[in-house]
């Protein structure tokens, strides 16, 4: 029987058409980034794999003809592909650009011999592969993923041959459906007189391009028998006093769990032995964001310790000590009021894609440090973990959005839709919930939260991830013109974040209203739910190079002018409930086609390539200013801070 589009789509379906029945279940365990210490090792598997889009009529050929129990070049043409790396732009194939369907890629490696002891554990772990996934190592399956932003794992001790070659294959499938995340359709053109036969295209329910295949890097890392599963931190302040609370989950019978806490000097300062437990910091520094102390993001170094029967296993996390929380008008960083100056980014850059480049990632902090952006919104999905690396080491603030962009539908608000919503919460929460950094989830990006279903789907949503954690505000993304007084879902969140798009998408070339409607929207928000407001996104698409004077739309006069309208407002209301303003968007970056897209979409304020517009200058004279005013206040609140240790 031949596979149909719908079984394409659905790769469940093609998992019981296979007999892969291990399709992906409850989340279990942790996920802990694989990194190297004195019992563990780590071996990268980036660089070139074989790679062929499977562009047979049903995307079937590689499963009906089981492509992953030899090498992929023995059962056809193959391809260099990078990886980590989109494989939409590395080539001039247009057919290739636009896949939708299963990819394949392979590689062969040599397991280190000494890995083979039975006191070892193998795991391979993937960052992330865009959308479904599954892997076999040497012919056999070893684990089925679904999602494109967060990282997934097997065990595989069992089944590589040490010292020798094995074959990782990998089938990577992009198509969005319905009830995937981001959620999108496929519709099937059989109009014969128009379309080719079996024609089908994939609609996108967000604005910007599907990206495709493994996008971020692929590891293989040891562990002893024994080994530390997860951490999970919560820090708490008082007075001078920071407390660490900590849980470490292991694997294994009876072991001894020791936890020591070491300063950025590598002076140890605290110890603690058992599972759970508090550290006790005296005279702590906390973790403040680069733009609110003149000693910021300090982080301590957690390091745990667990044995059995002489074998250890060792592994270190970065603690940063702070607190957040919400009032009715402010959001508060280690009590003191924090503003956020920032921007929205995507993971886009020419020809990768949004492969993990690290090159560009420092280029892009570079950027923001220029800029002076205290933080930015992972729009529209988690970011890489050597991204929010950064960001707790240099002190940037993020609100860690999850991929729910684009739900619009009445399926996407079905009870299969909300359980994998869920499942990804616990996902990126599990990923990201001990950075310092992250100082707020966003489970969405501008949902339909004007209709009704809207209202019990993010009751669900956001006291899920409450449930996961407390410490931490809660809040999606309202957008697509929605009112406070007949919005279902905006009374379930601690911060409003609101995008307006005036003089842009209503009112086109008005930029006379912008200051006007921002006040009113804005002040009307907060008065609806009496909680405080960030401006989540606001922009206007720029050509770099278009030049009118007075100011046209696309032009860069015009992005300036746009922006100087809204920061009027933003001035006005930053006096009161207003505590954030996040530029749409950083840089330039590529949608799907369509006629209000010139090679994507051009609302950054640089281009793709990182070079500044106008705009750039003026956000970053505003974002410079702001810093001043911010260190001047908190230095002030430091000296305090210190003269209450004193006493
Ligand atoms: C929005 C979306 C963002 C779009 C942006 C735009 O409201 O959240 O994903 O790219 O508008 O430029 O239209």
């Amino acid at each position: 029987m031949m596979a149909s589009i719908q079984q394409v789509v659905f790769p469940f379906i093609v998992c019981l058409l296979h007999g892969f029945l291990i399709c992906q279940g409850a989340i279990t365990g942790g996920m802990l980034y694989a990194k190297e210490s004195e019992s563990r090792e780590v071996k990268e598997l980036n660089g070139l794999w074989n790679f062929r889009a499977d562009k047979s009529s049903a995307r079937d050929e590689g499963f009906t003809q089981k492509w992953f129990m030899q090498s992929l070049a023995k059962t056809g043409a193959v391809i260099d592909m990078p990886v980590p790396c989109s494989y939409n732009d590395v080539t001039q194939d247009r057919t290739l650009r636009d896949f939708v369907g299963w990819a394949w890629y392979d590689k062969e490696f040599i397991a280190p011999n000494s890995w083979g002891s039975t006191l070892n554990r193998v795991f391979l772990r993937f960052e992330s592969a865009h959308y479904n996934t599954v892997v076999w190592v040497n012919s056999k399956q070893v684990v089925t993923h679904e999602g494109g932003h967060l990282p997934f794992e097997a065990e595989v001790t069992s089944l590589l041959n040490y010292g020798q070659e094995n074959r990782i294959t990998v089938a990577v499938n992009n198509t969005l459906t319905p009830d995937t995340l981001p959620p999108g359709t496929v519709t099937h053109k059989s109009d014969t007189k128009r379309y080719p036969p079996g024609y089908y295209v994939q609609n996108l329910q967000m604005d910007f391009f599907n990206y495709a295949g493994i996008q971020r890097p692929v590891k293989l890392y040891t562990t002893p028998l024994v080994y530390i599963d997860d951490i999970t931190i919560n820090t708490t302040i008082s007075g001078s006093t920071g407390i660490i609370d900590f849980s470490i989950a292991h694997i294994s019978g009876a072991v001894n769990v020791t936890v020591e806490l070491f300063d950025a000097a590598n002076q140890l300062i605290a110890k603690y032995s058992g599972t759970k437990g508090k550290l006790t910091v005296k005279n702590a520094k906390f973790w403040w964001p680069y733009t609110m102390s003149d000693t910021p993001a300090y982080l301590y170094k957690m390091k745990v310790n667990v044995s059995s029967s002489g074998v250890h296993d060792i592994y270190r996390l970065p603690v940063g000590i702070r607190t957040v929380k919400t009032t009715d008008k402010q959001f508060l960083i280690n009590g003191q009021p924090f503003y956020l100056h920032g921007v929205n980014k995507h993971e886009d850059a020419d020809i990768r894609g949004k492969g993990l480049d690290l090159p560009l990632v420092i280029k892009d902090f570079s950027l923001l440090k220029w800029l002076g952006a205290n933080g930015f919104r992972t729009s529209h999905y988690p970011y890489a973990e050597e991204i929010m690396d950064l960001c707790d080491k240099l002190g940037i603030v993020v609100i860690d959005e999850s991929p729910g962009v684009g739900i619009k539908t009445l399926e996407n608000f079905d009870n299969t839709s909300l359980a994998h919503h869920i499942e990804v919460m616990t996902e990126m929460w599990r990923r990201d919930k001990n950075r310092p950094s992250v100082v707020m989830w966003s489970v969405a990006n501008e949902p339909n939260s004007k209709a009704s279903v809207a209202g019990p789907y993010f009751k669900s949503v956001i006291g899920h991830v409450r449930s996961l954690d407390s410490t931490r505000p809660v809040t999606f993304v309202v957008g697509g013109g929605s009112q406070p007084t007949t919005d279902h879902a905006a009374q379930y969140v601690d911060v409003l974040c609101i995008n307006t798009y005036y003089a842009w998408y209503s009112d086109p070339g008005h930029l006379e209203v912008i200051t006007l409607q921002a006040n009113n929207d804005l002040v009307e928000w907060h008065k609806e739910f009496n909680k405080p407001v960030i401006q989540s996104e606001y922009g206007a698409d720029t050509i770099p190079g278009f030049h009118v004077d007075p100011p046209l739309m696309f032009t860069e006069e015009y992005q300036v002018e746009f922006l100087k309208n809204y920061h009027a407002a933003f001035d006005q209301l930053r006096k009161d409930f207003f505590v954030g303003e996040l530029i749409w968007n950083f840089a330039d970056f590529m949608t799907d086609q369509s006629v209000t897209r010139a090679v994507g979409n051009k609302k950054g304020v640089f281009t793709r390539q990182r070079q500044p517009k106008a705009s750039a200058h003026l956000l970053r004279q505003r974002y410079q200013s702001l810093i001043n005013d911010t260190l001047t206040n908190c230095n002030k609140h430091n000296n305090i801070v210190k003269s209450n240790t004193i006493l």
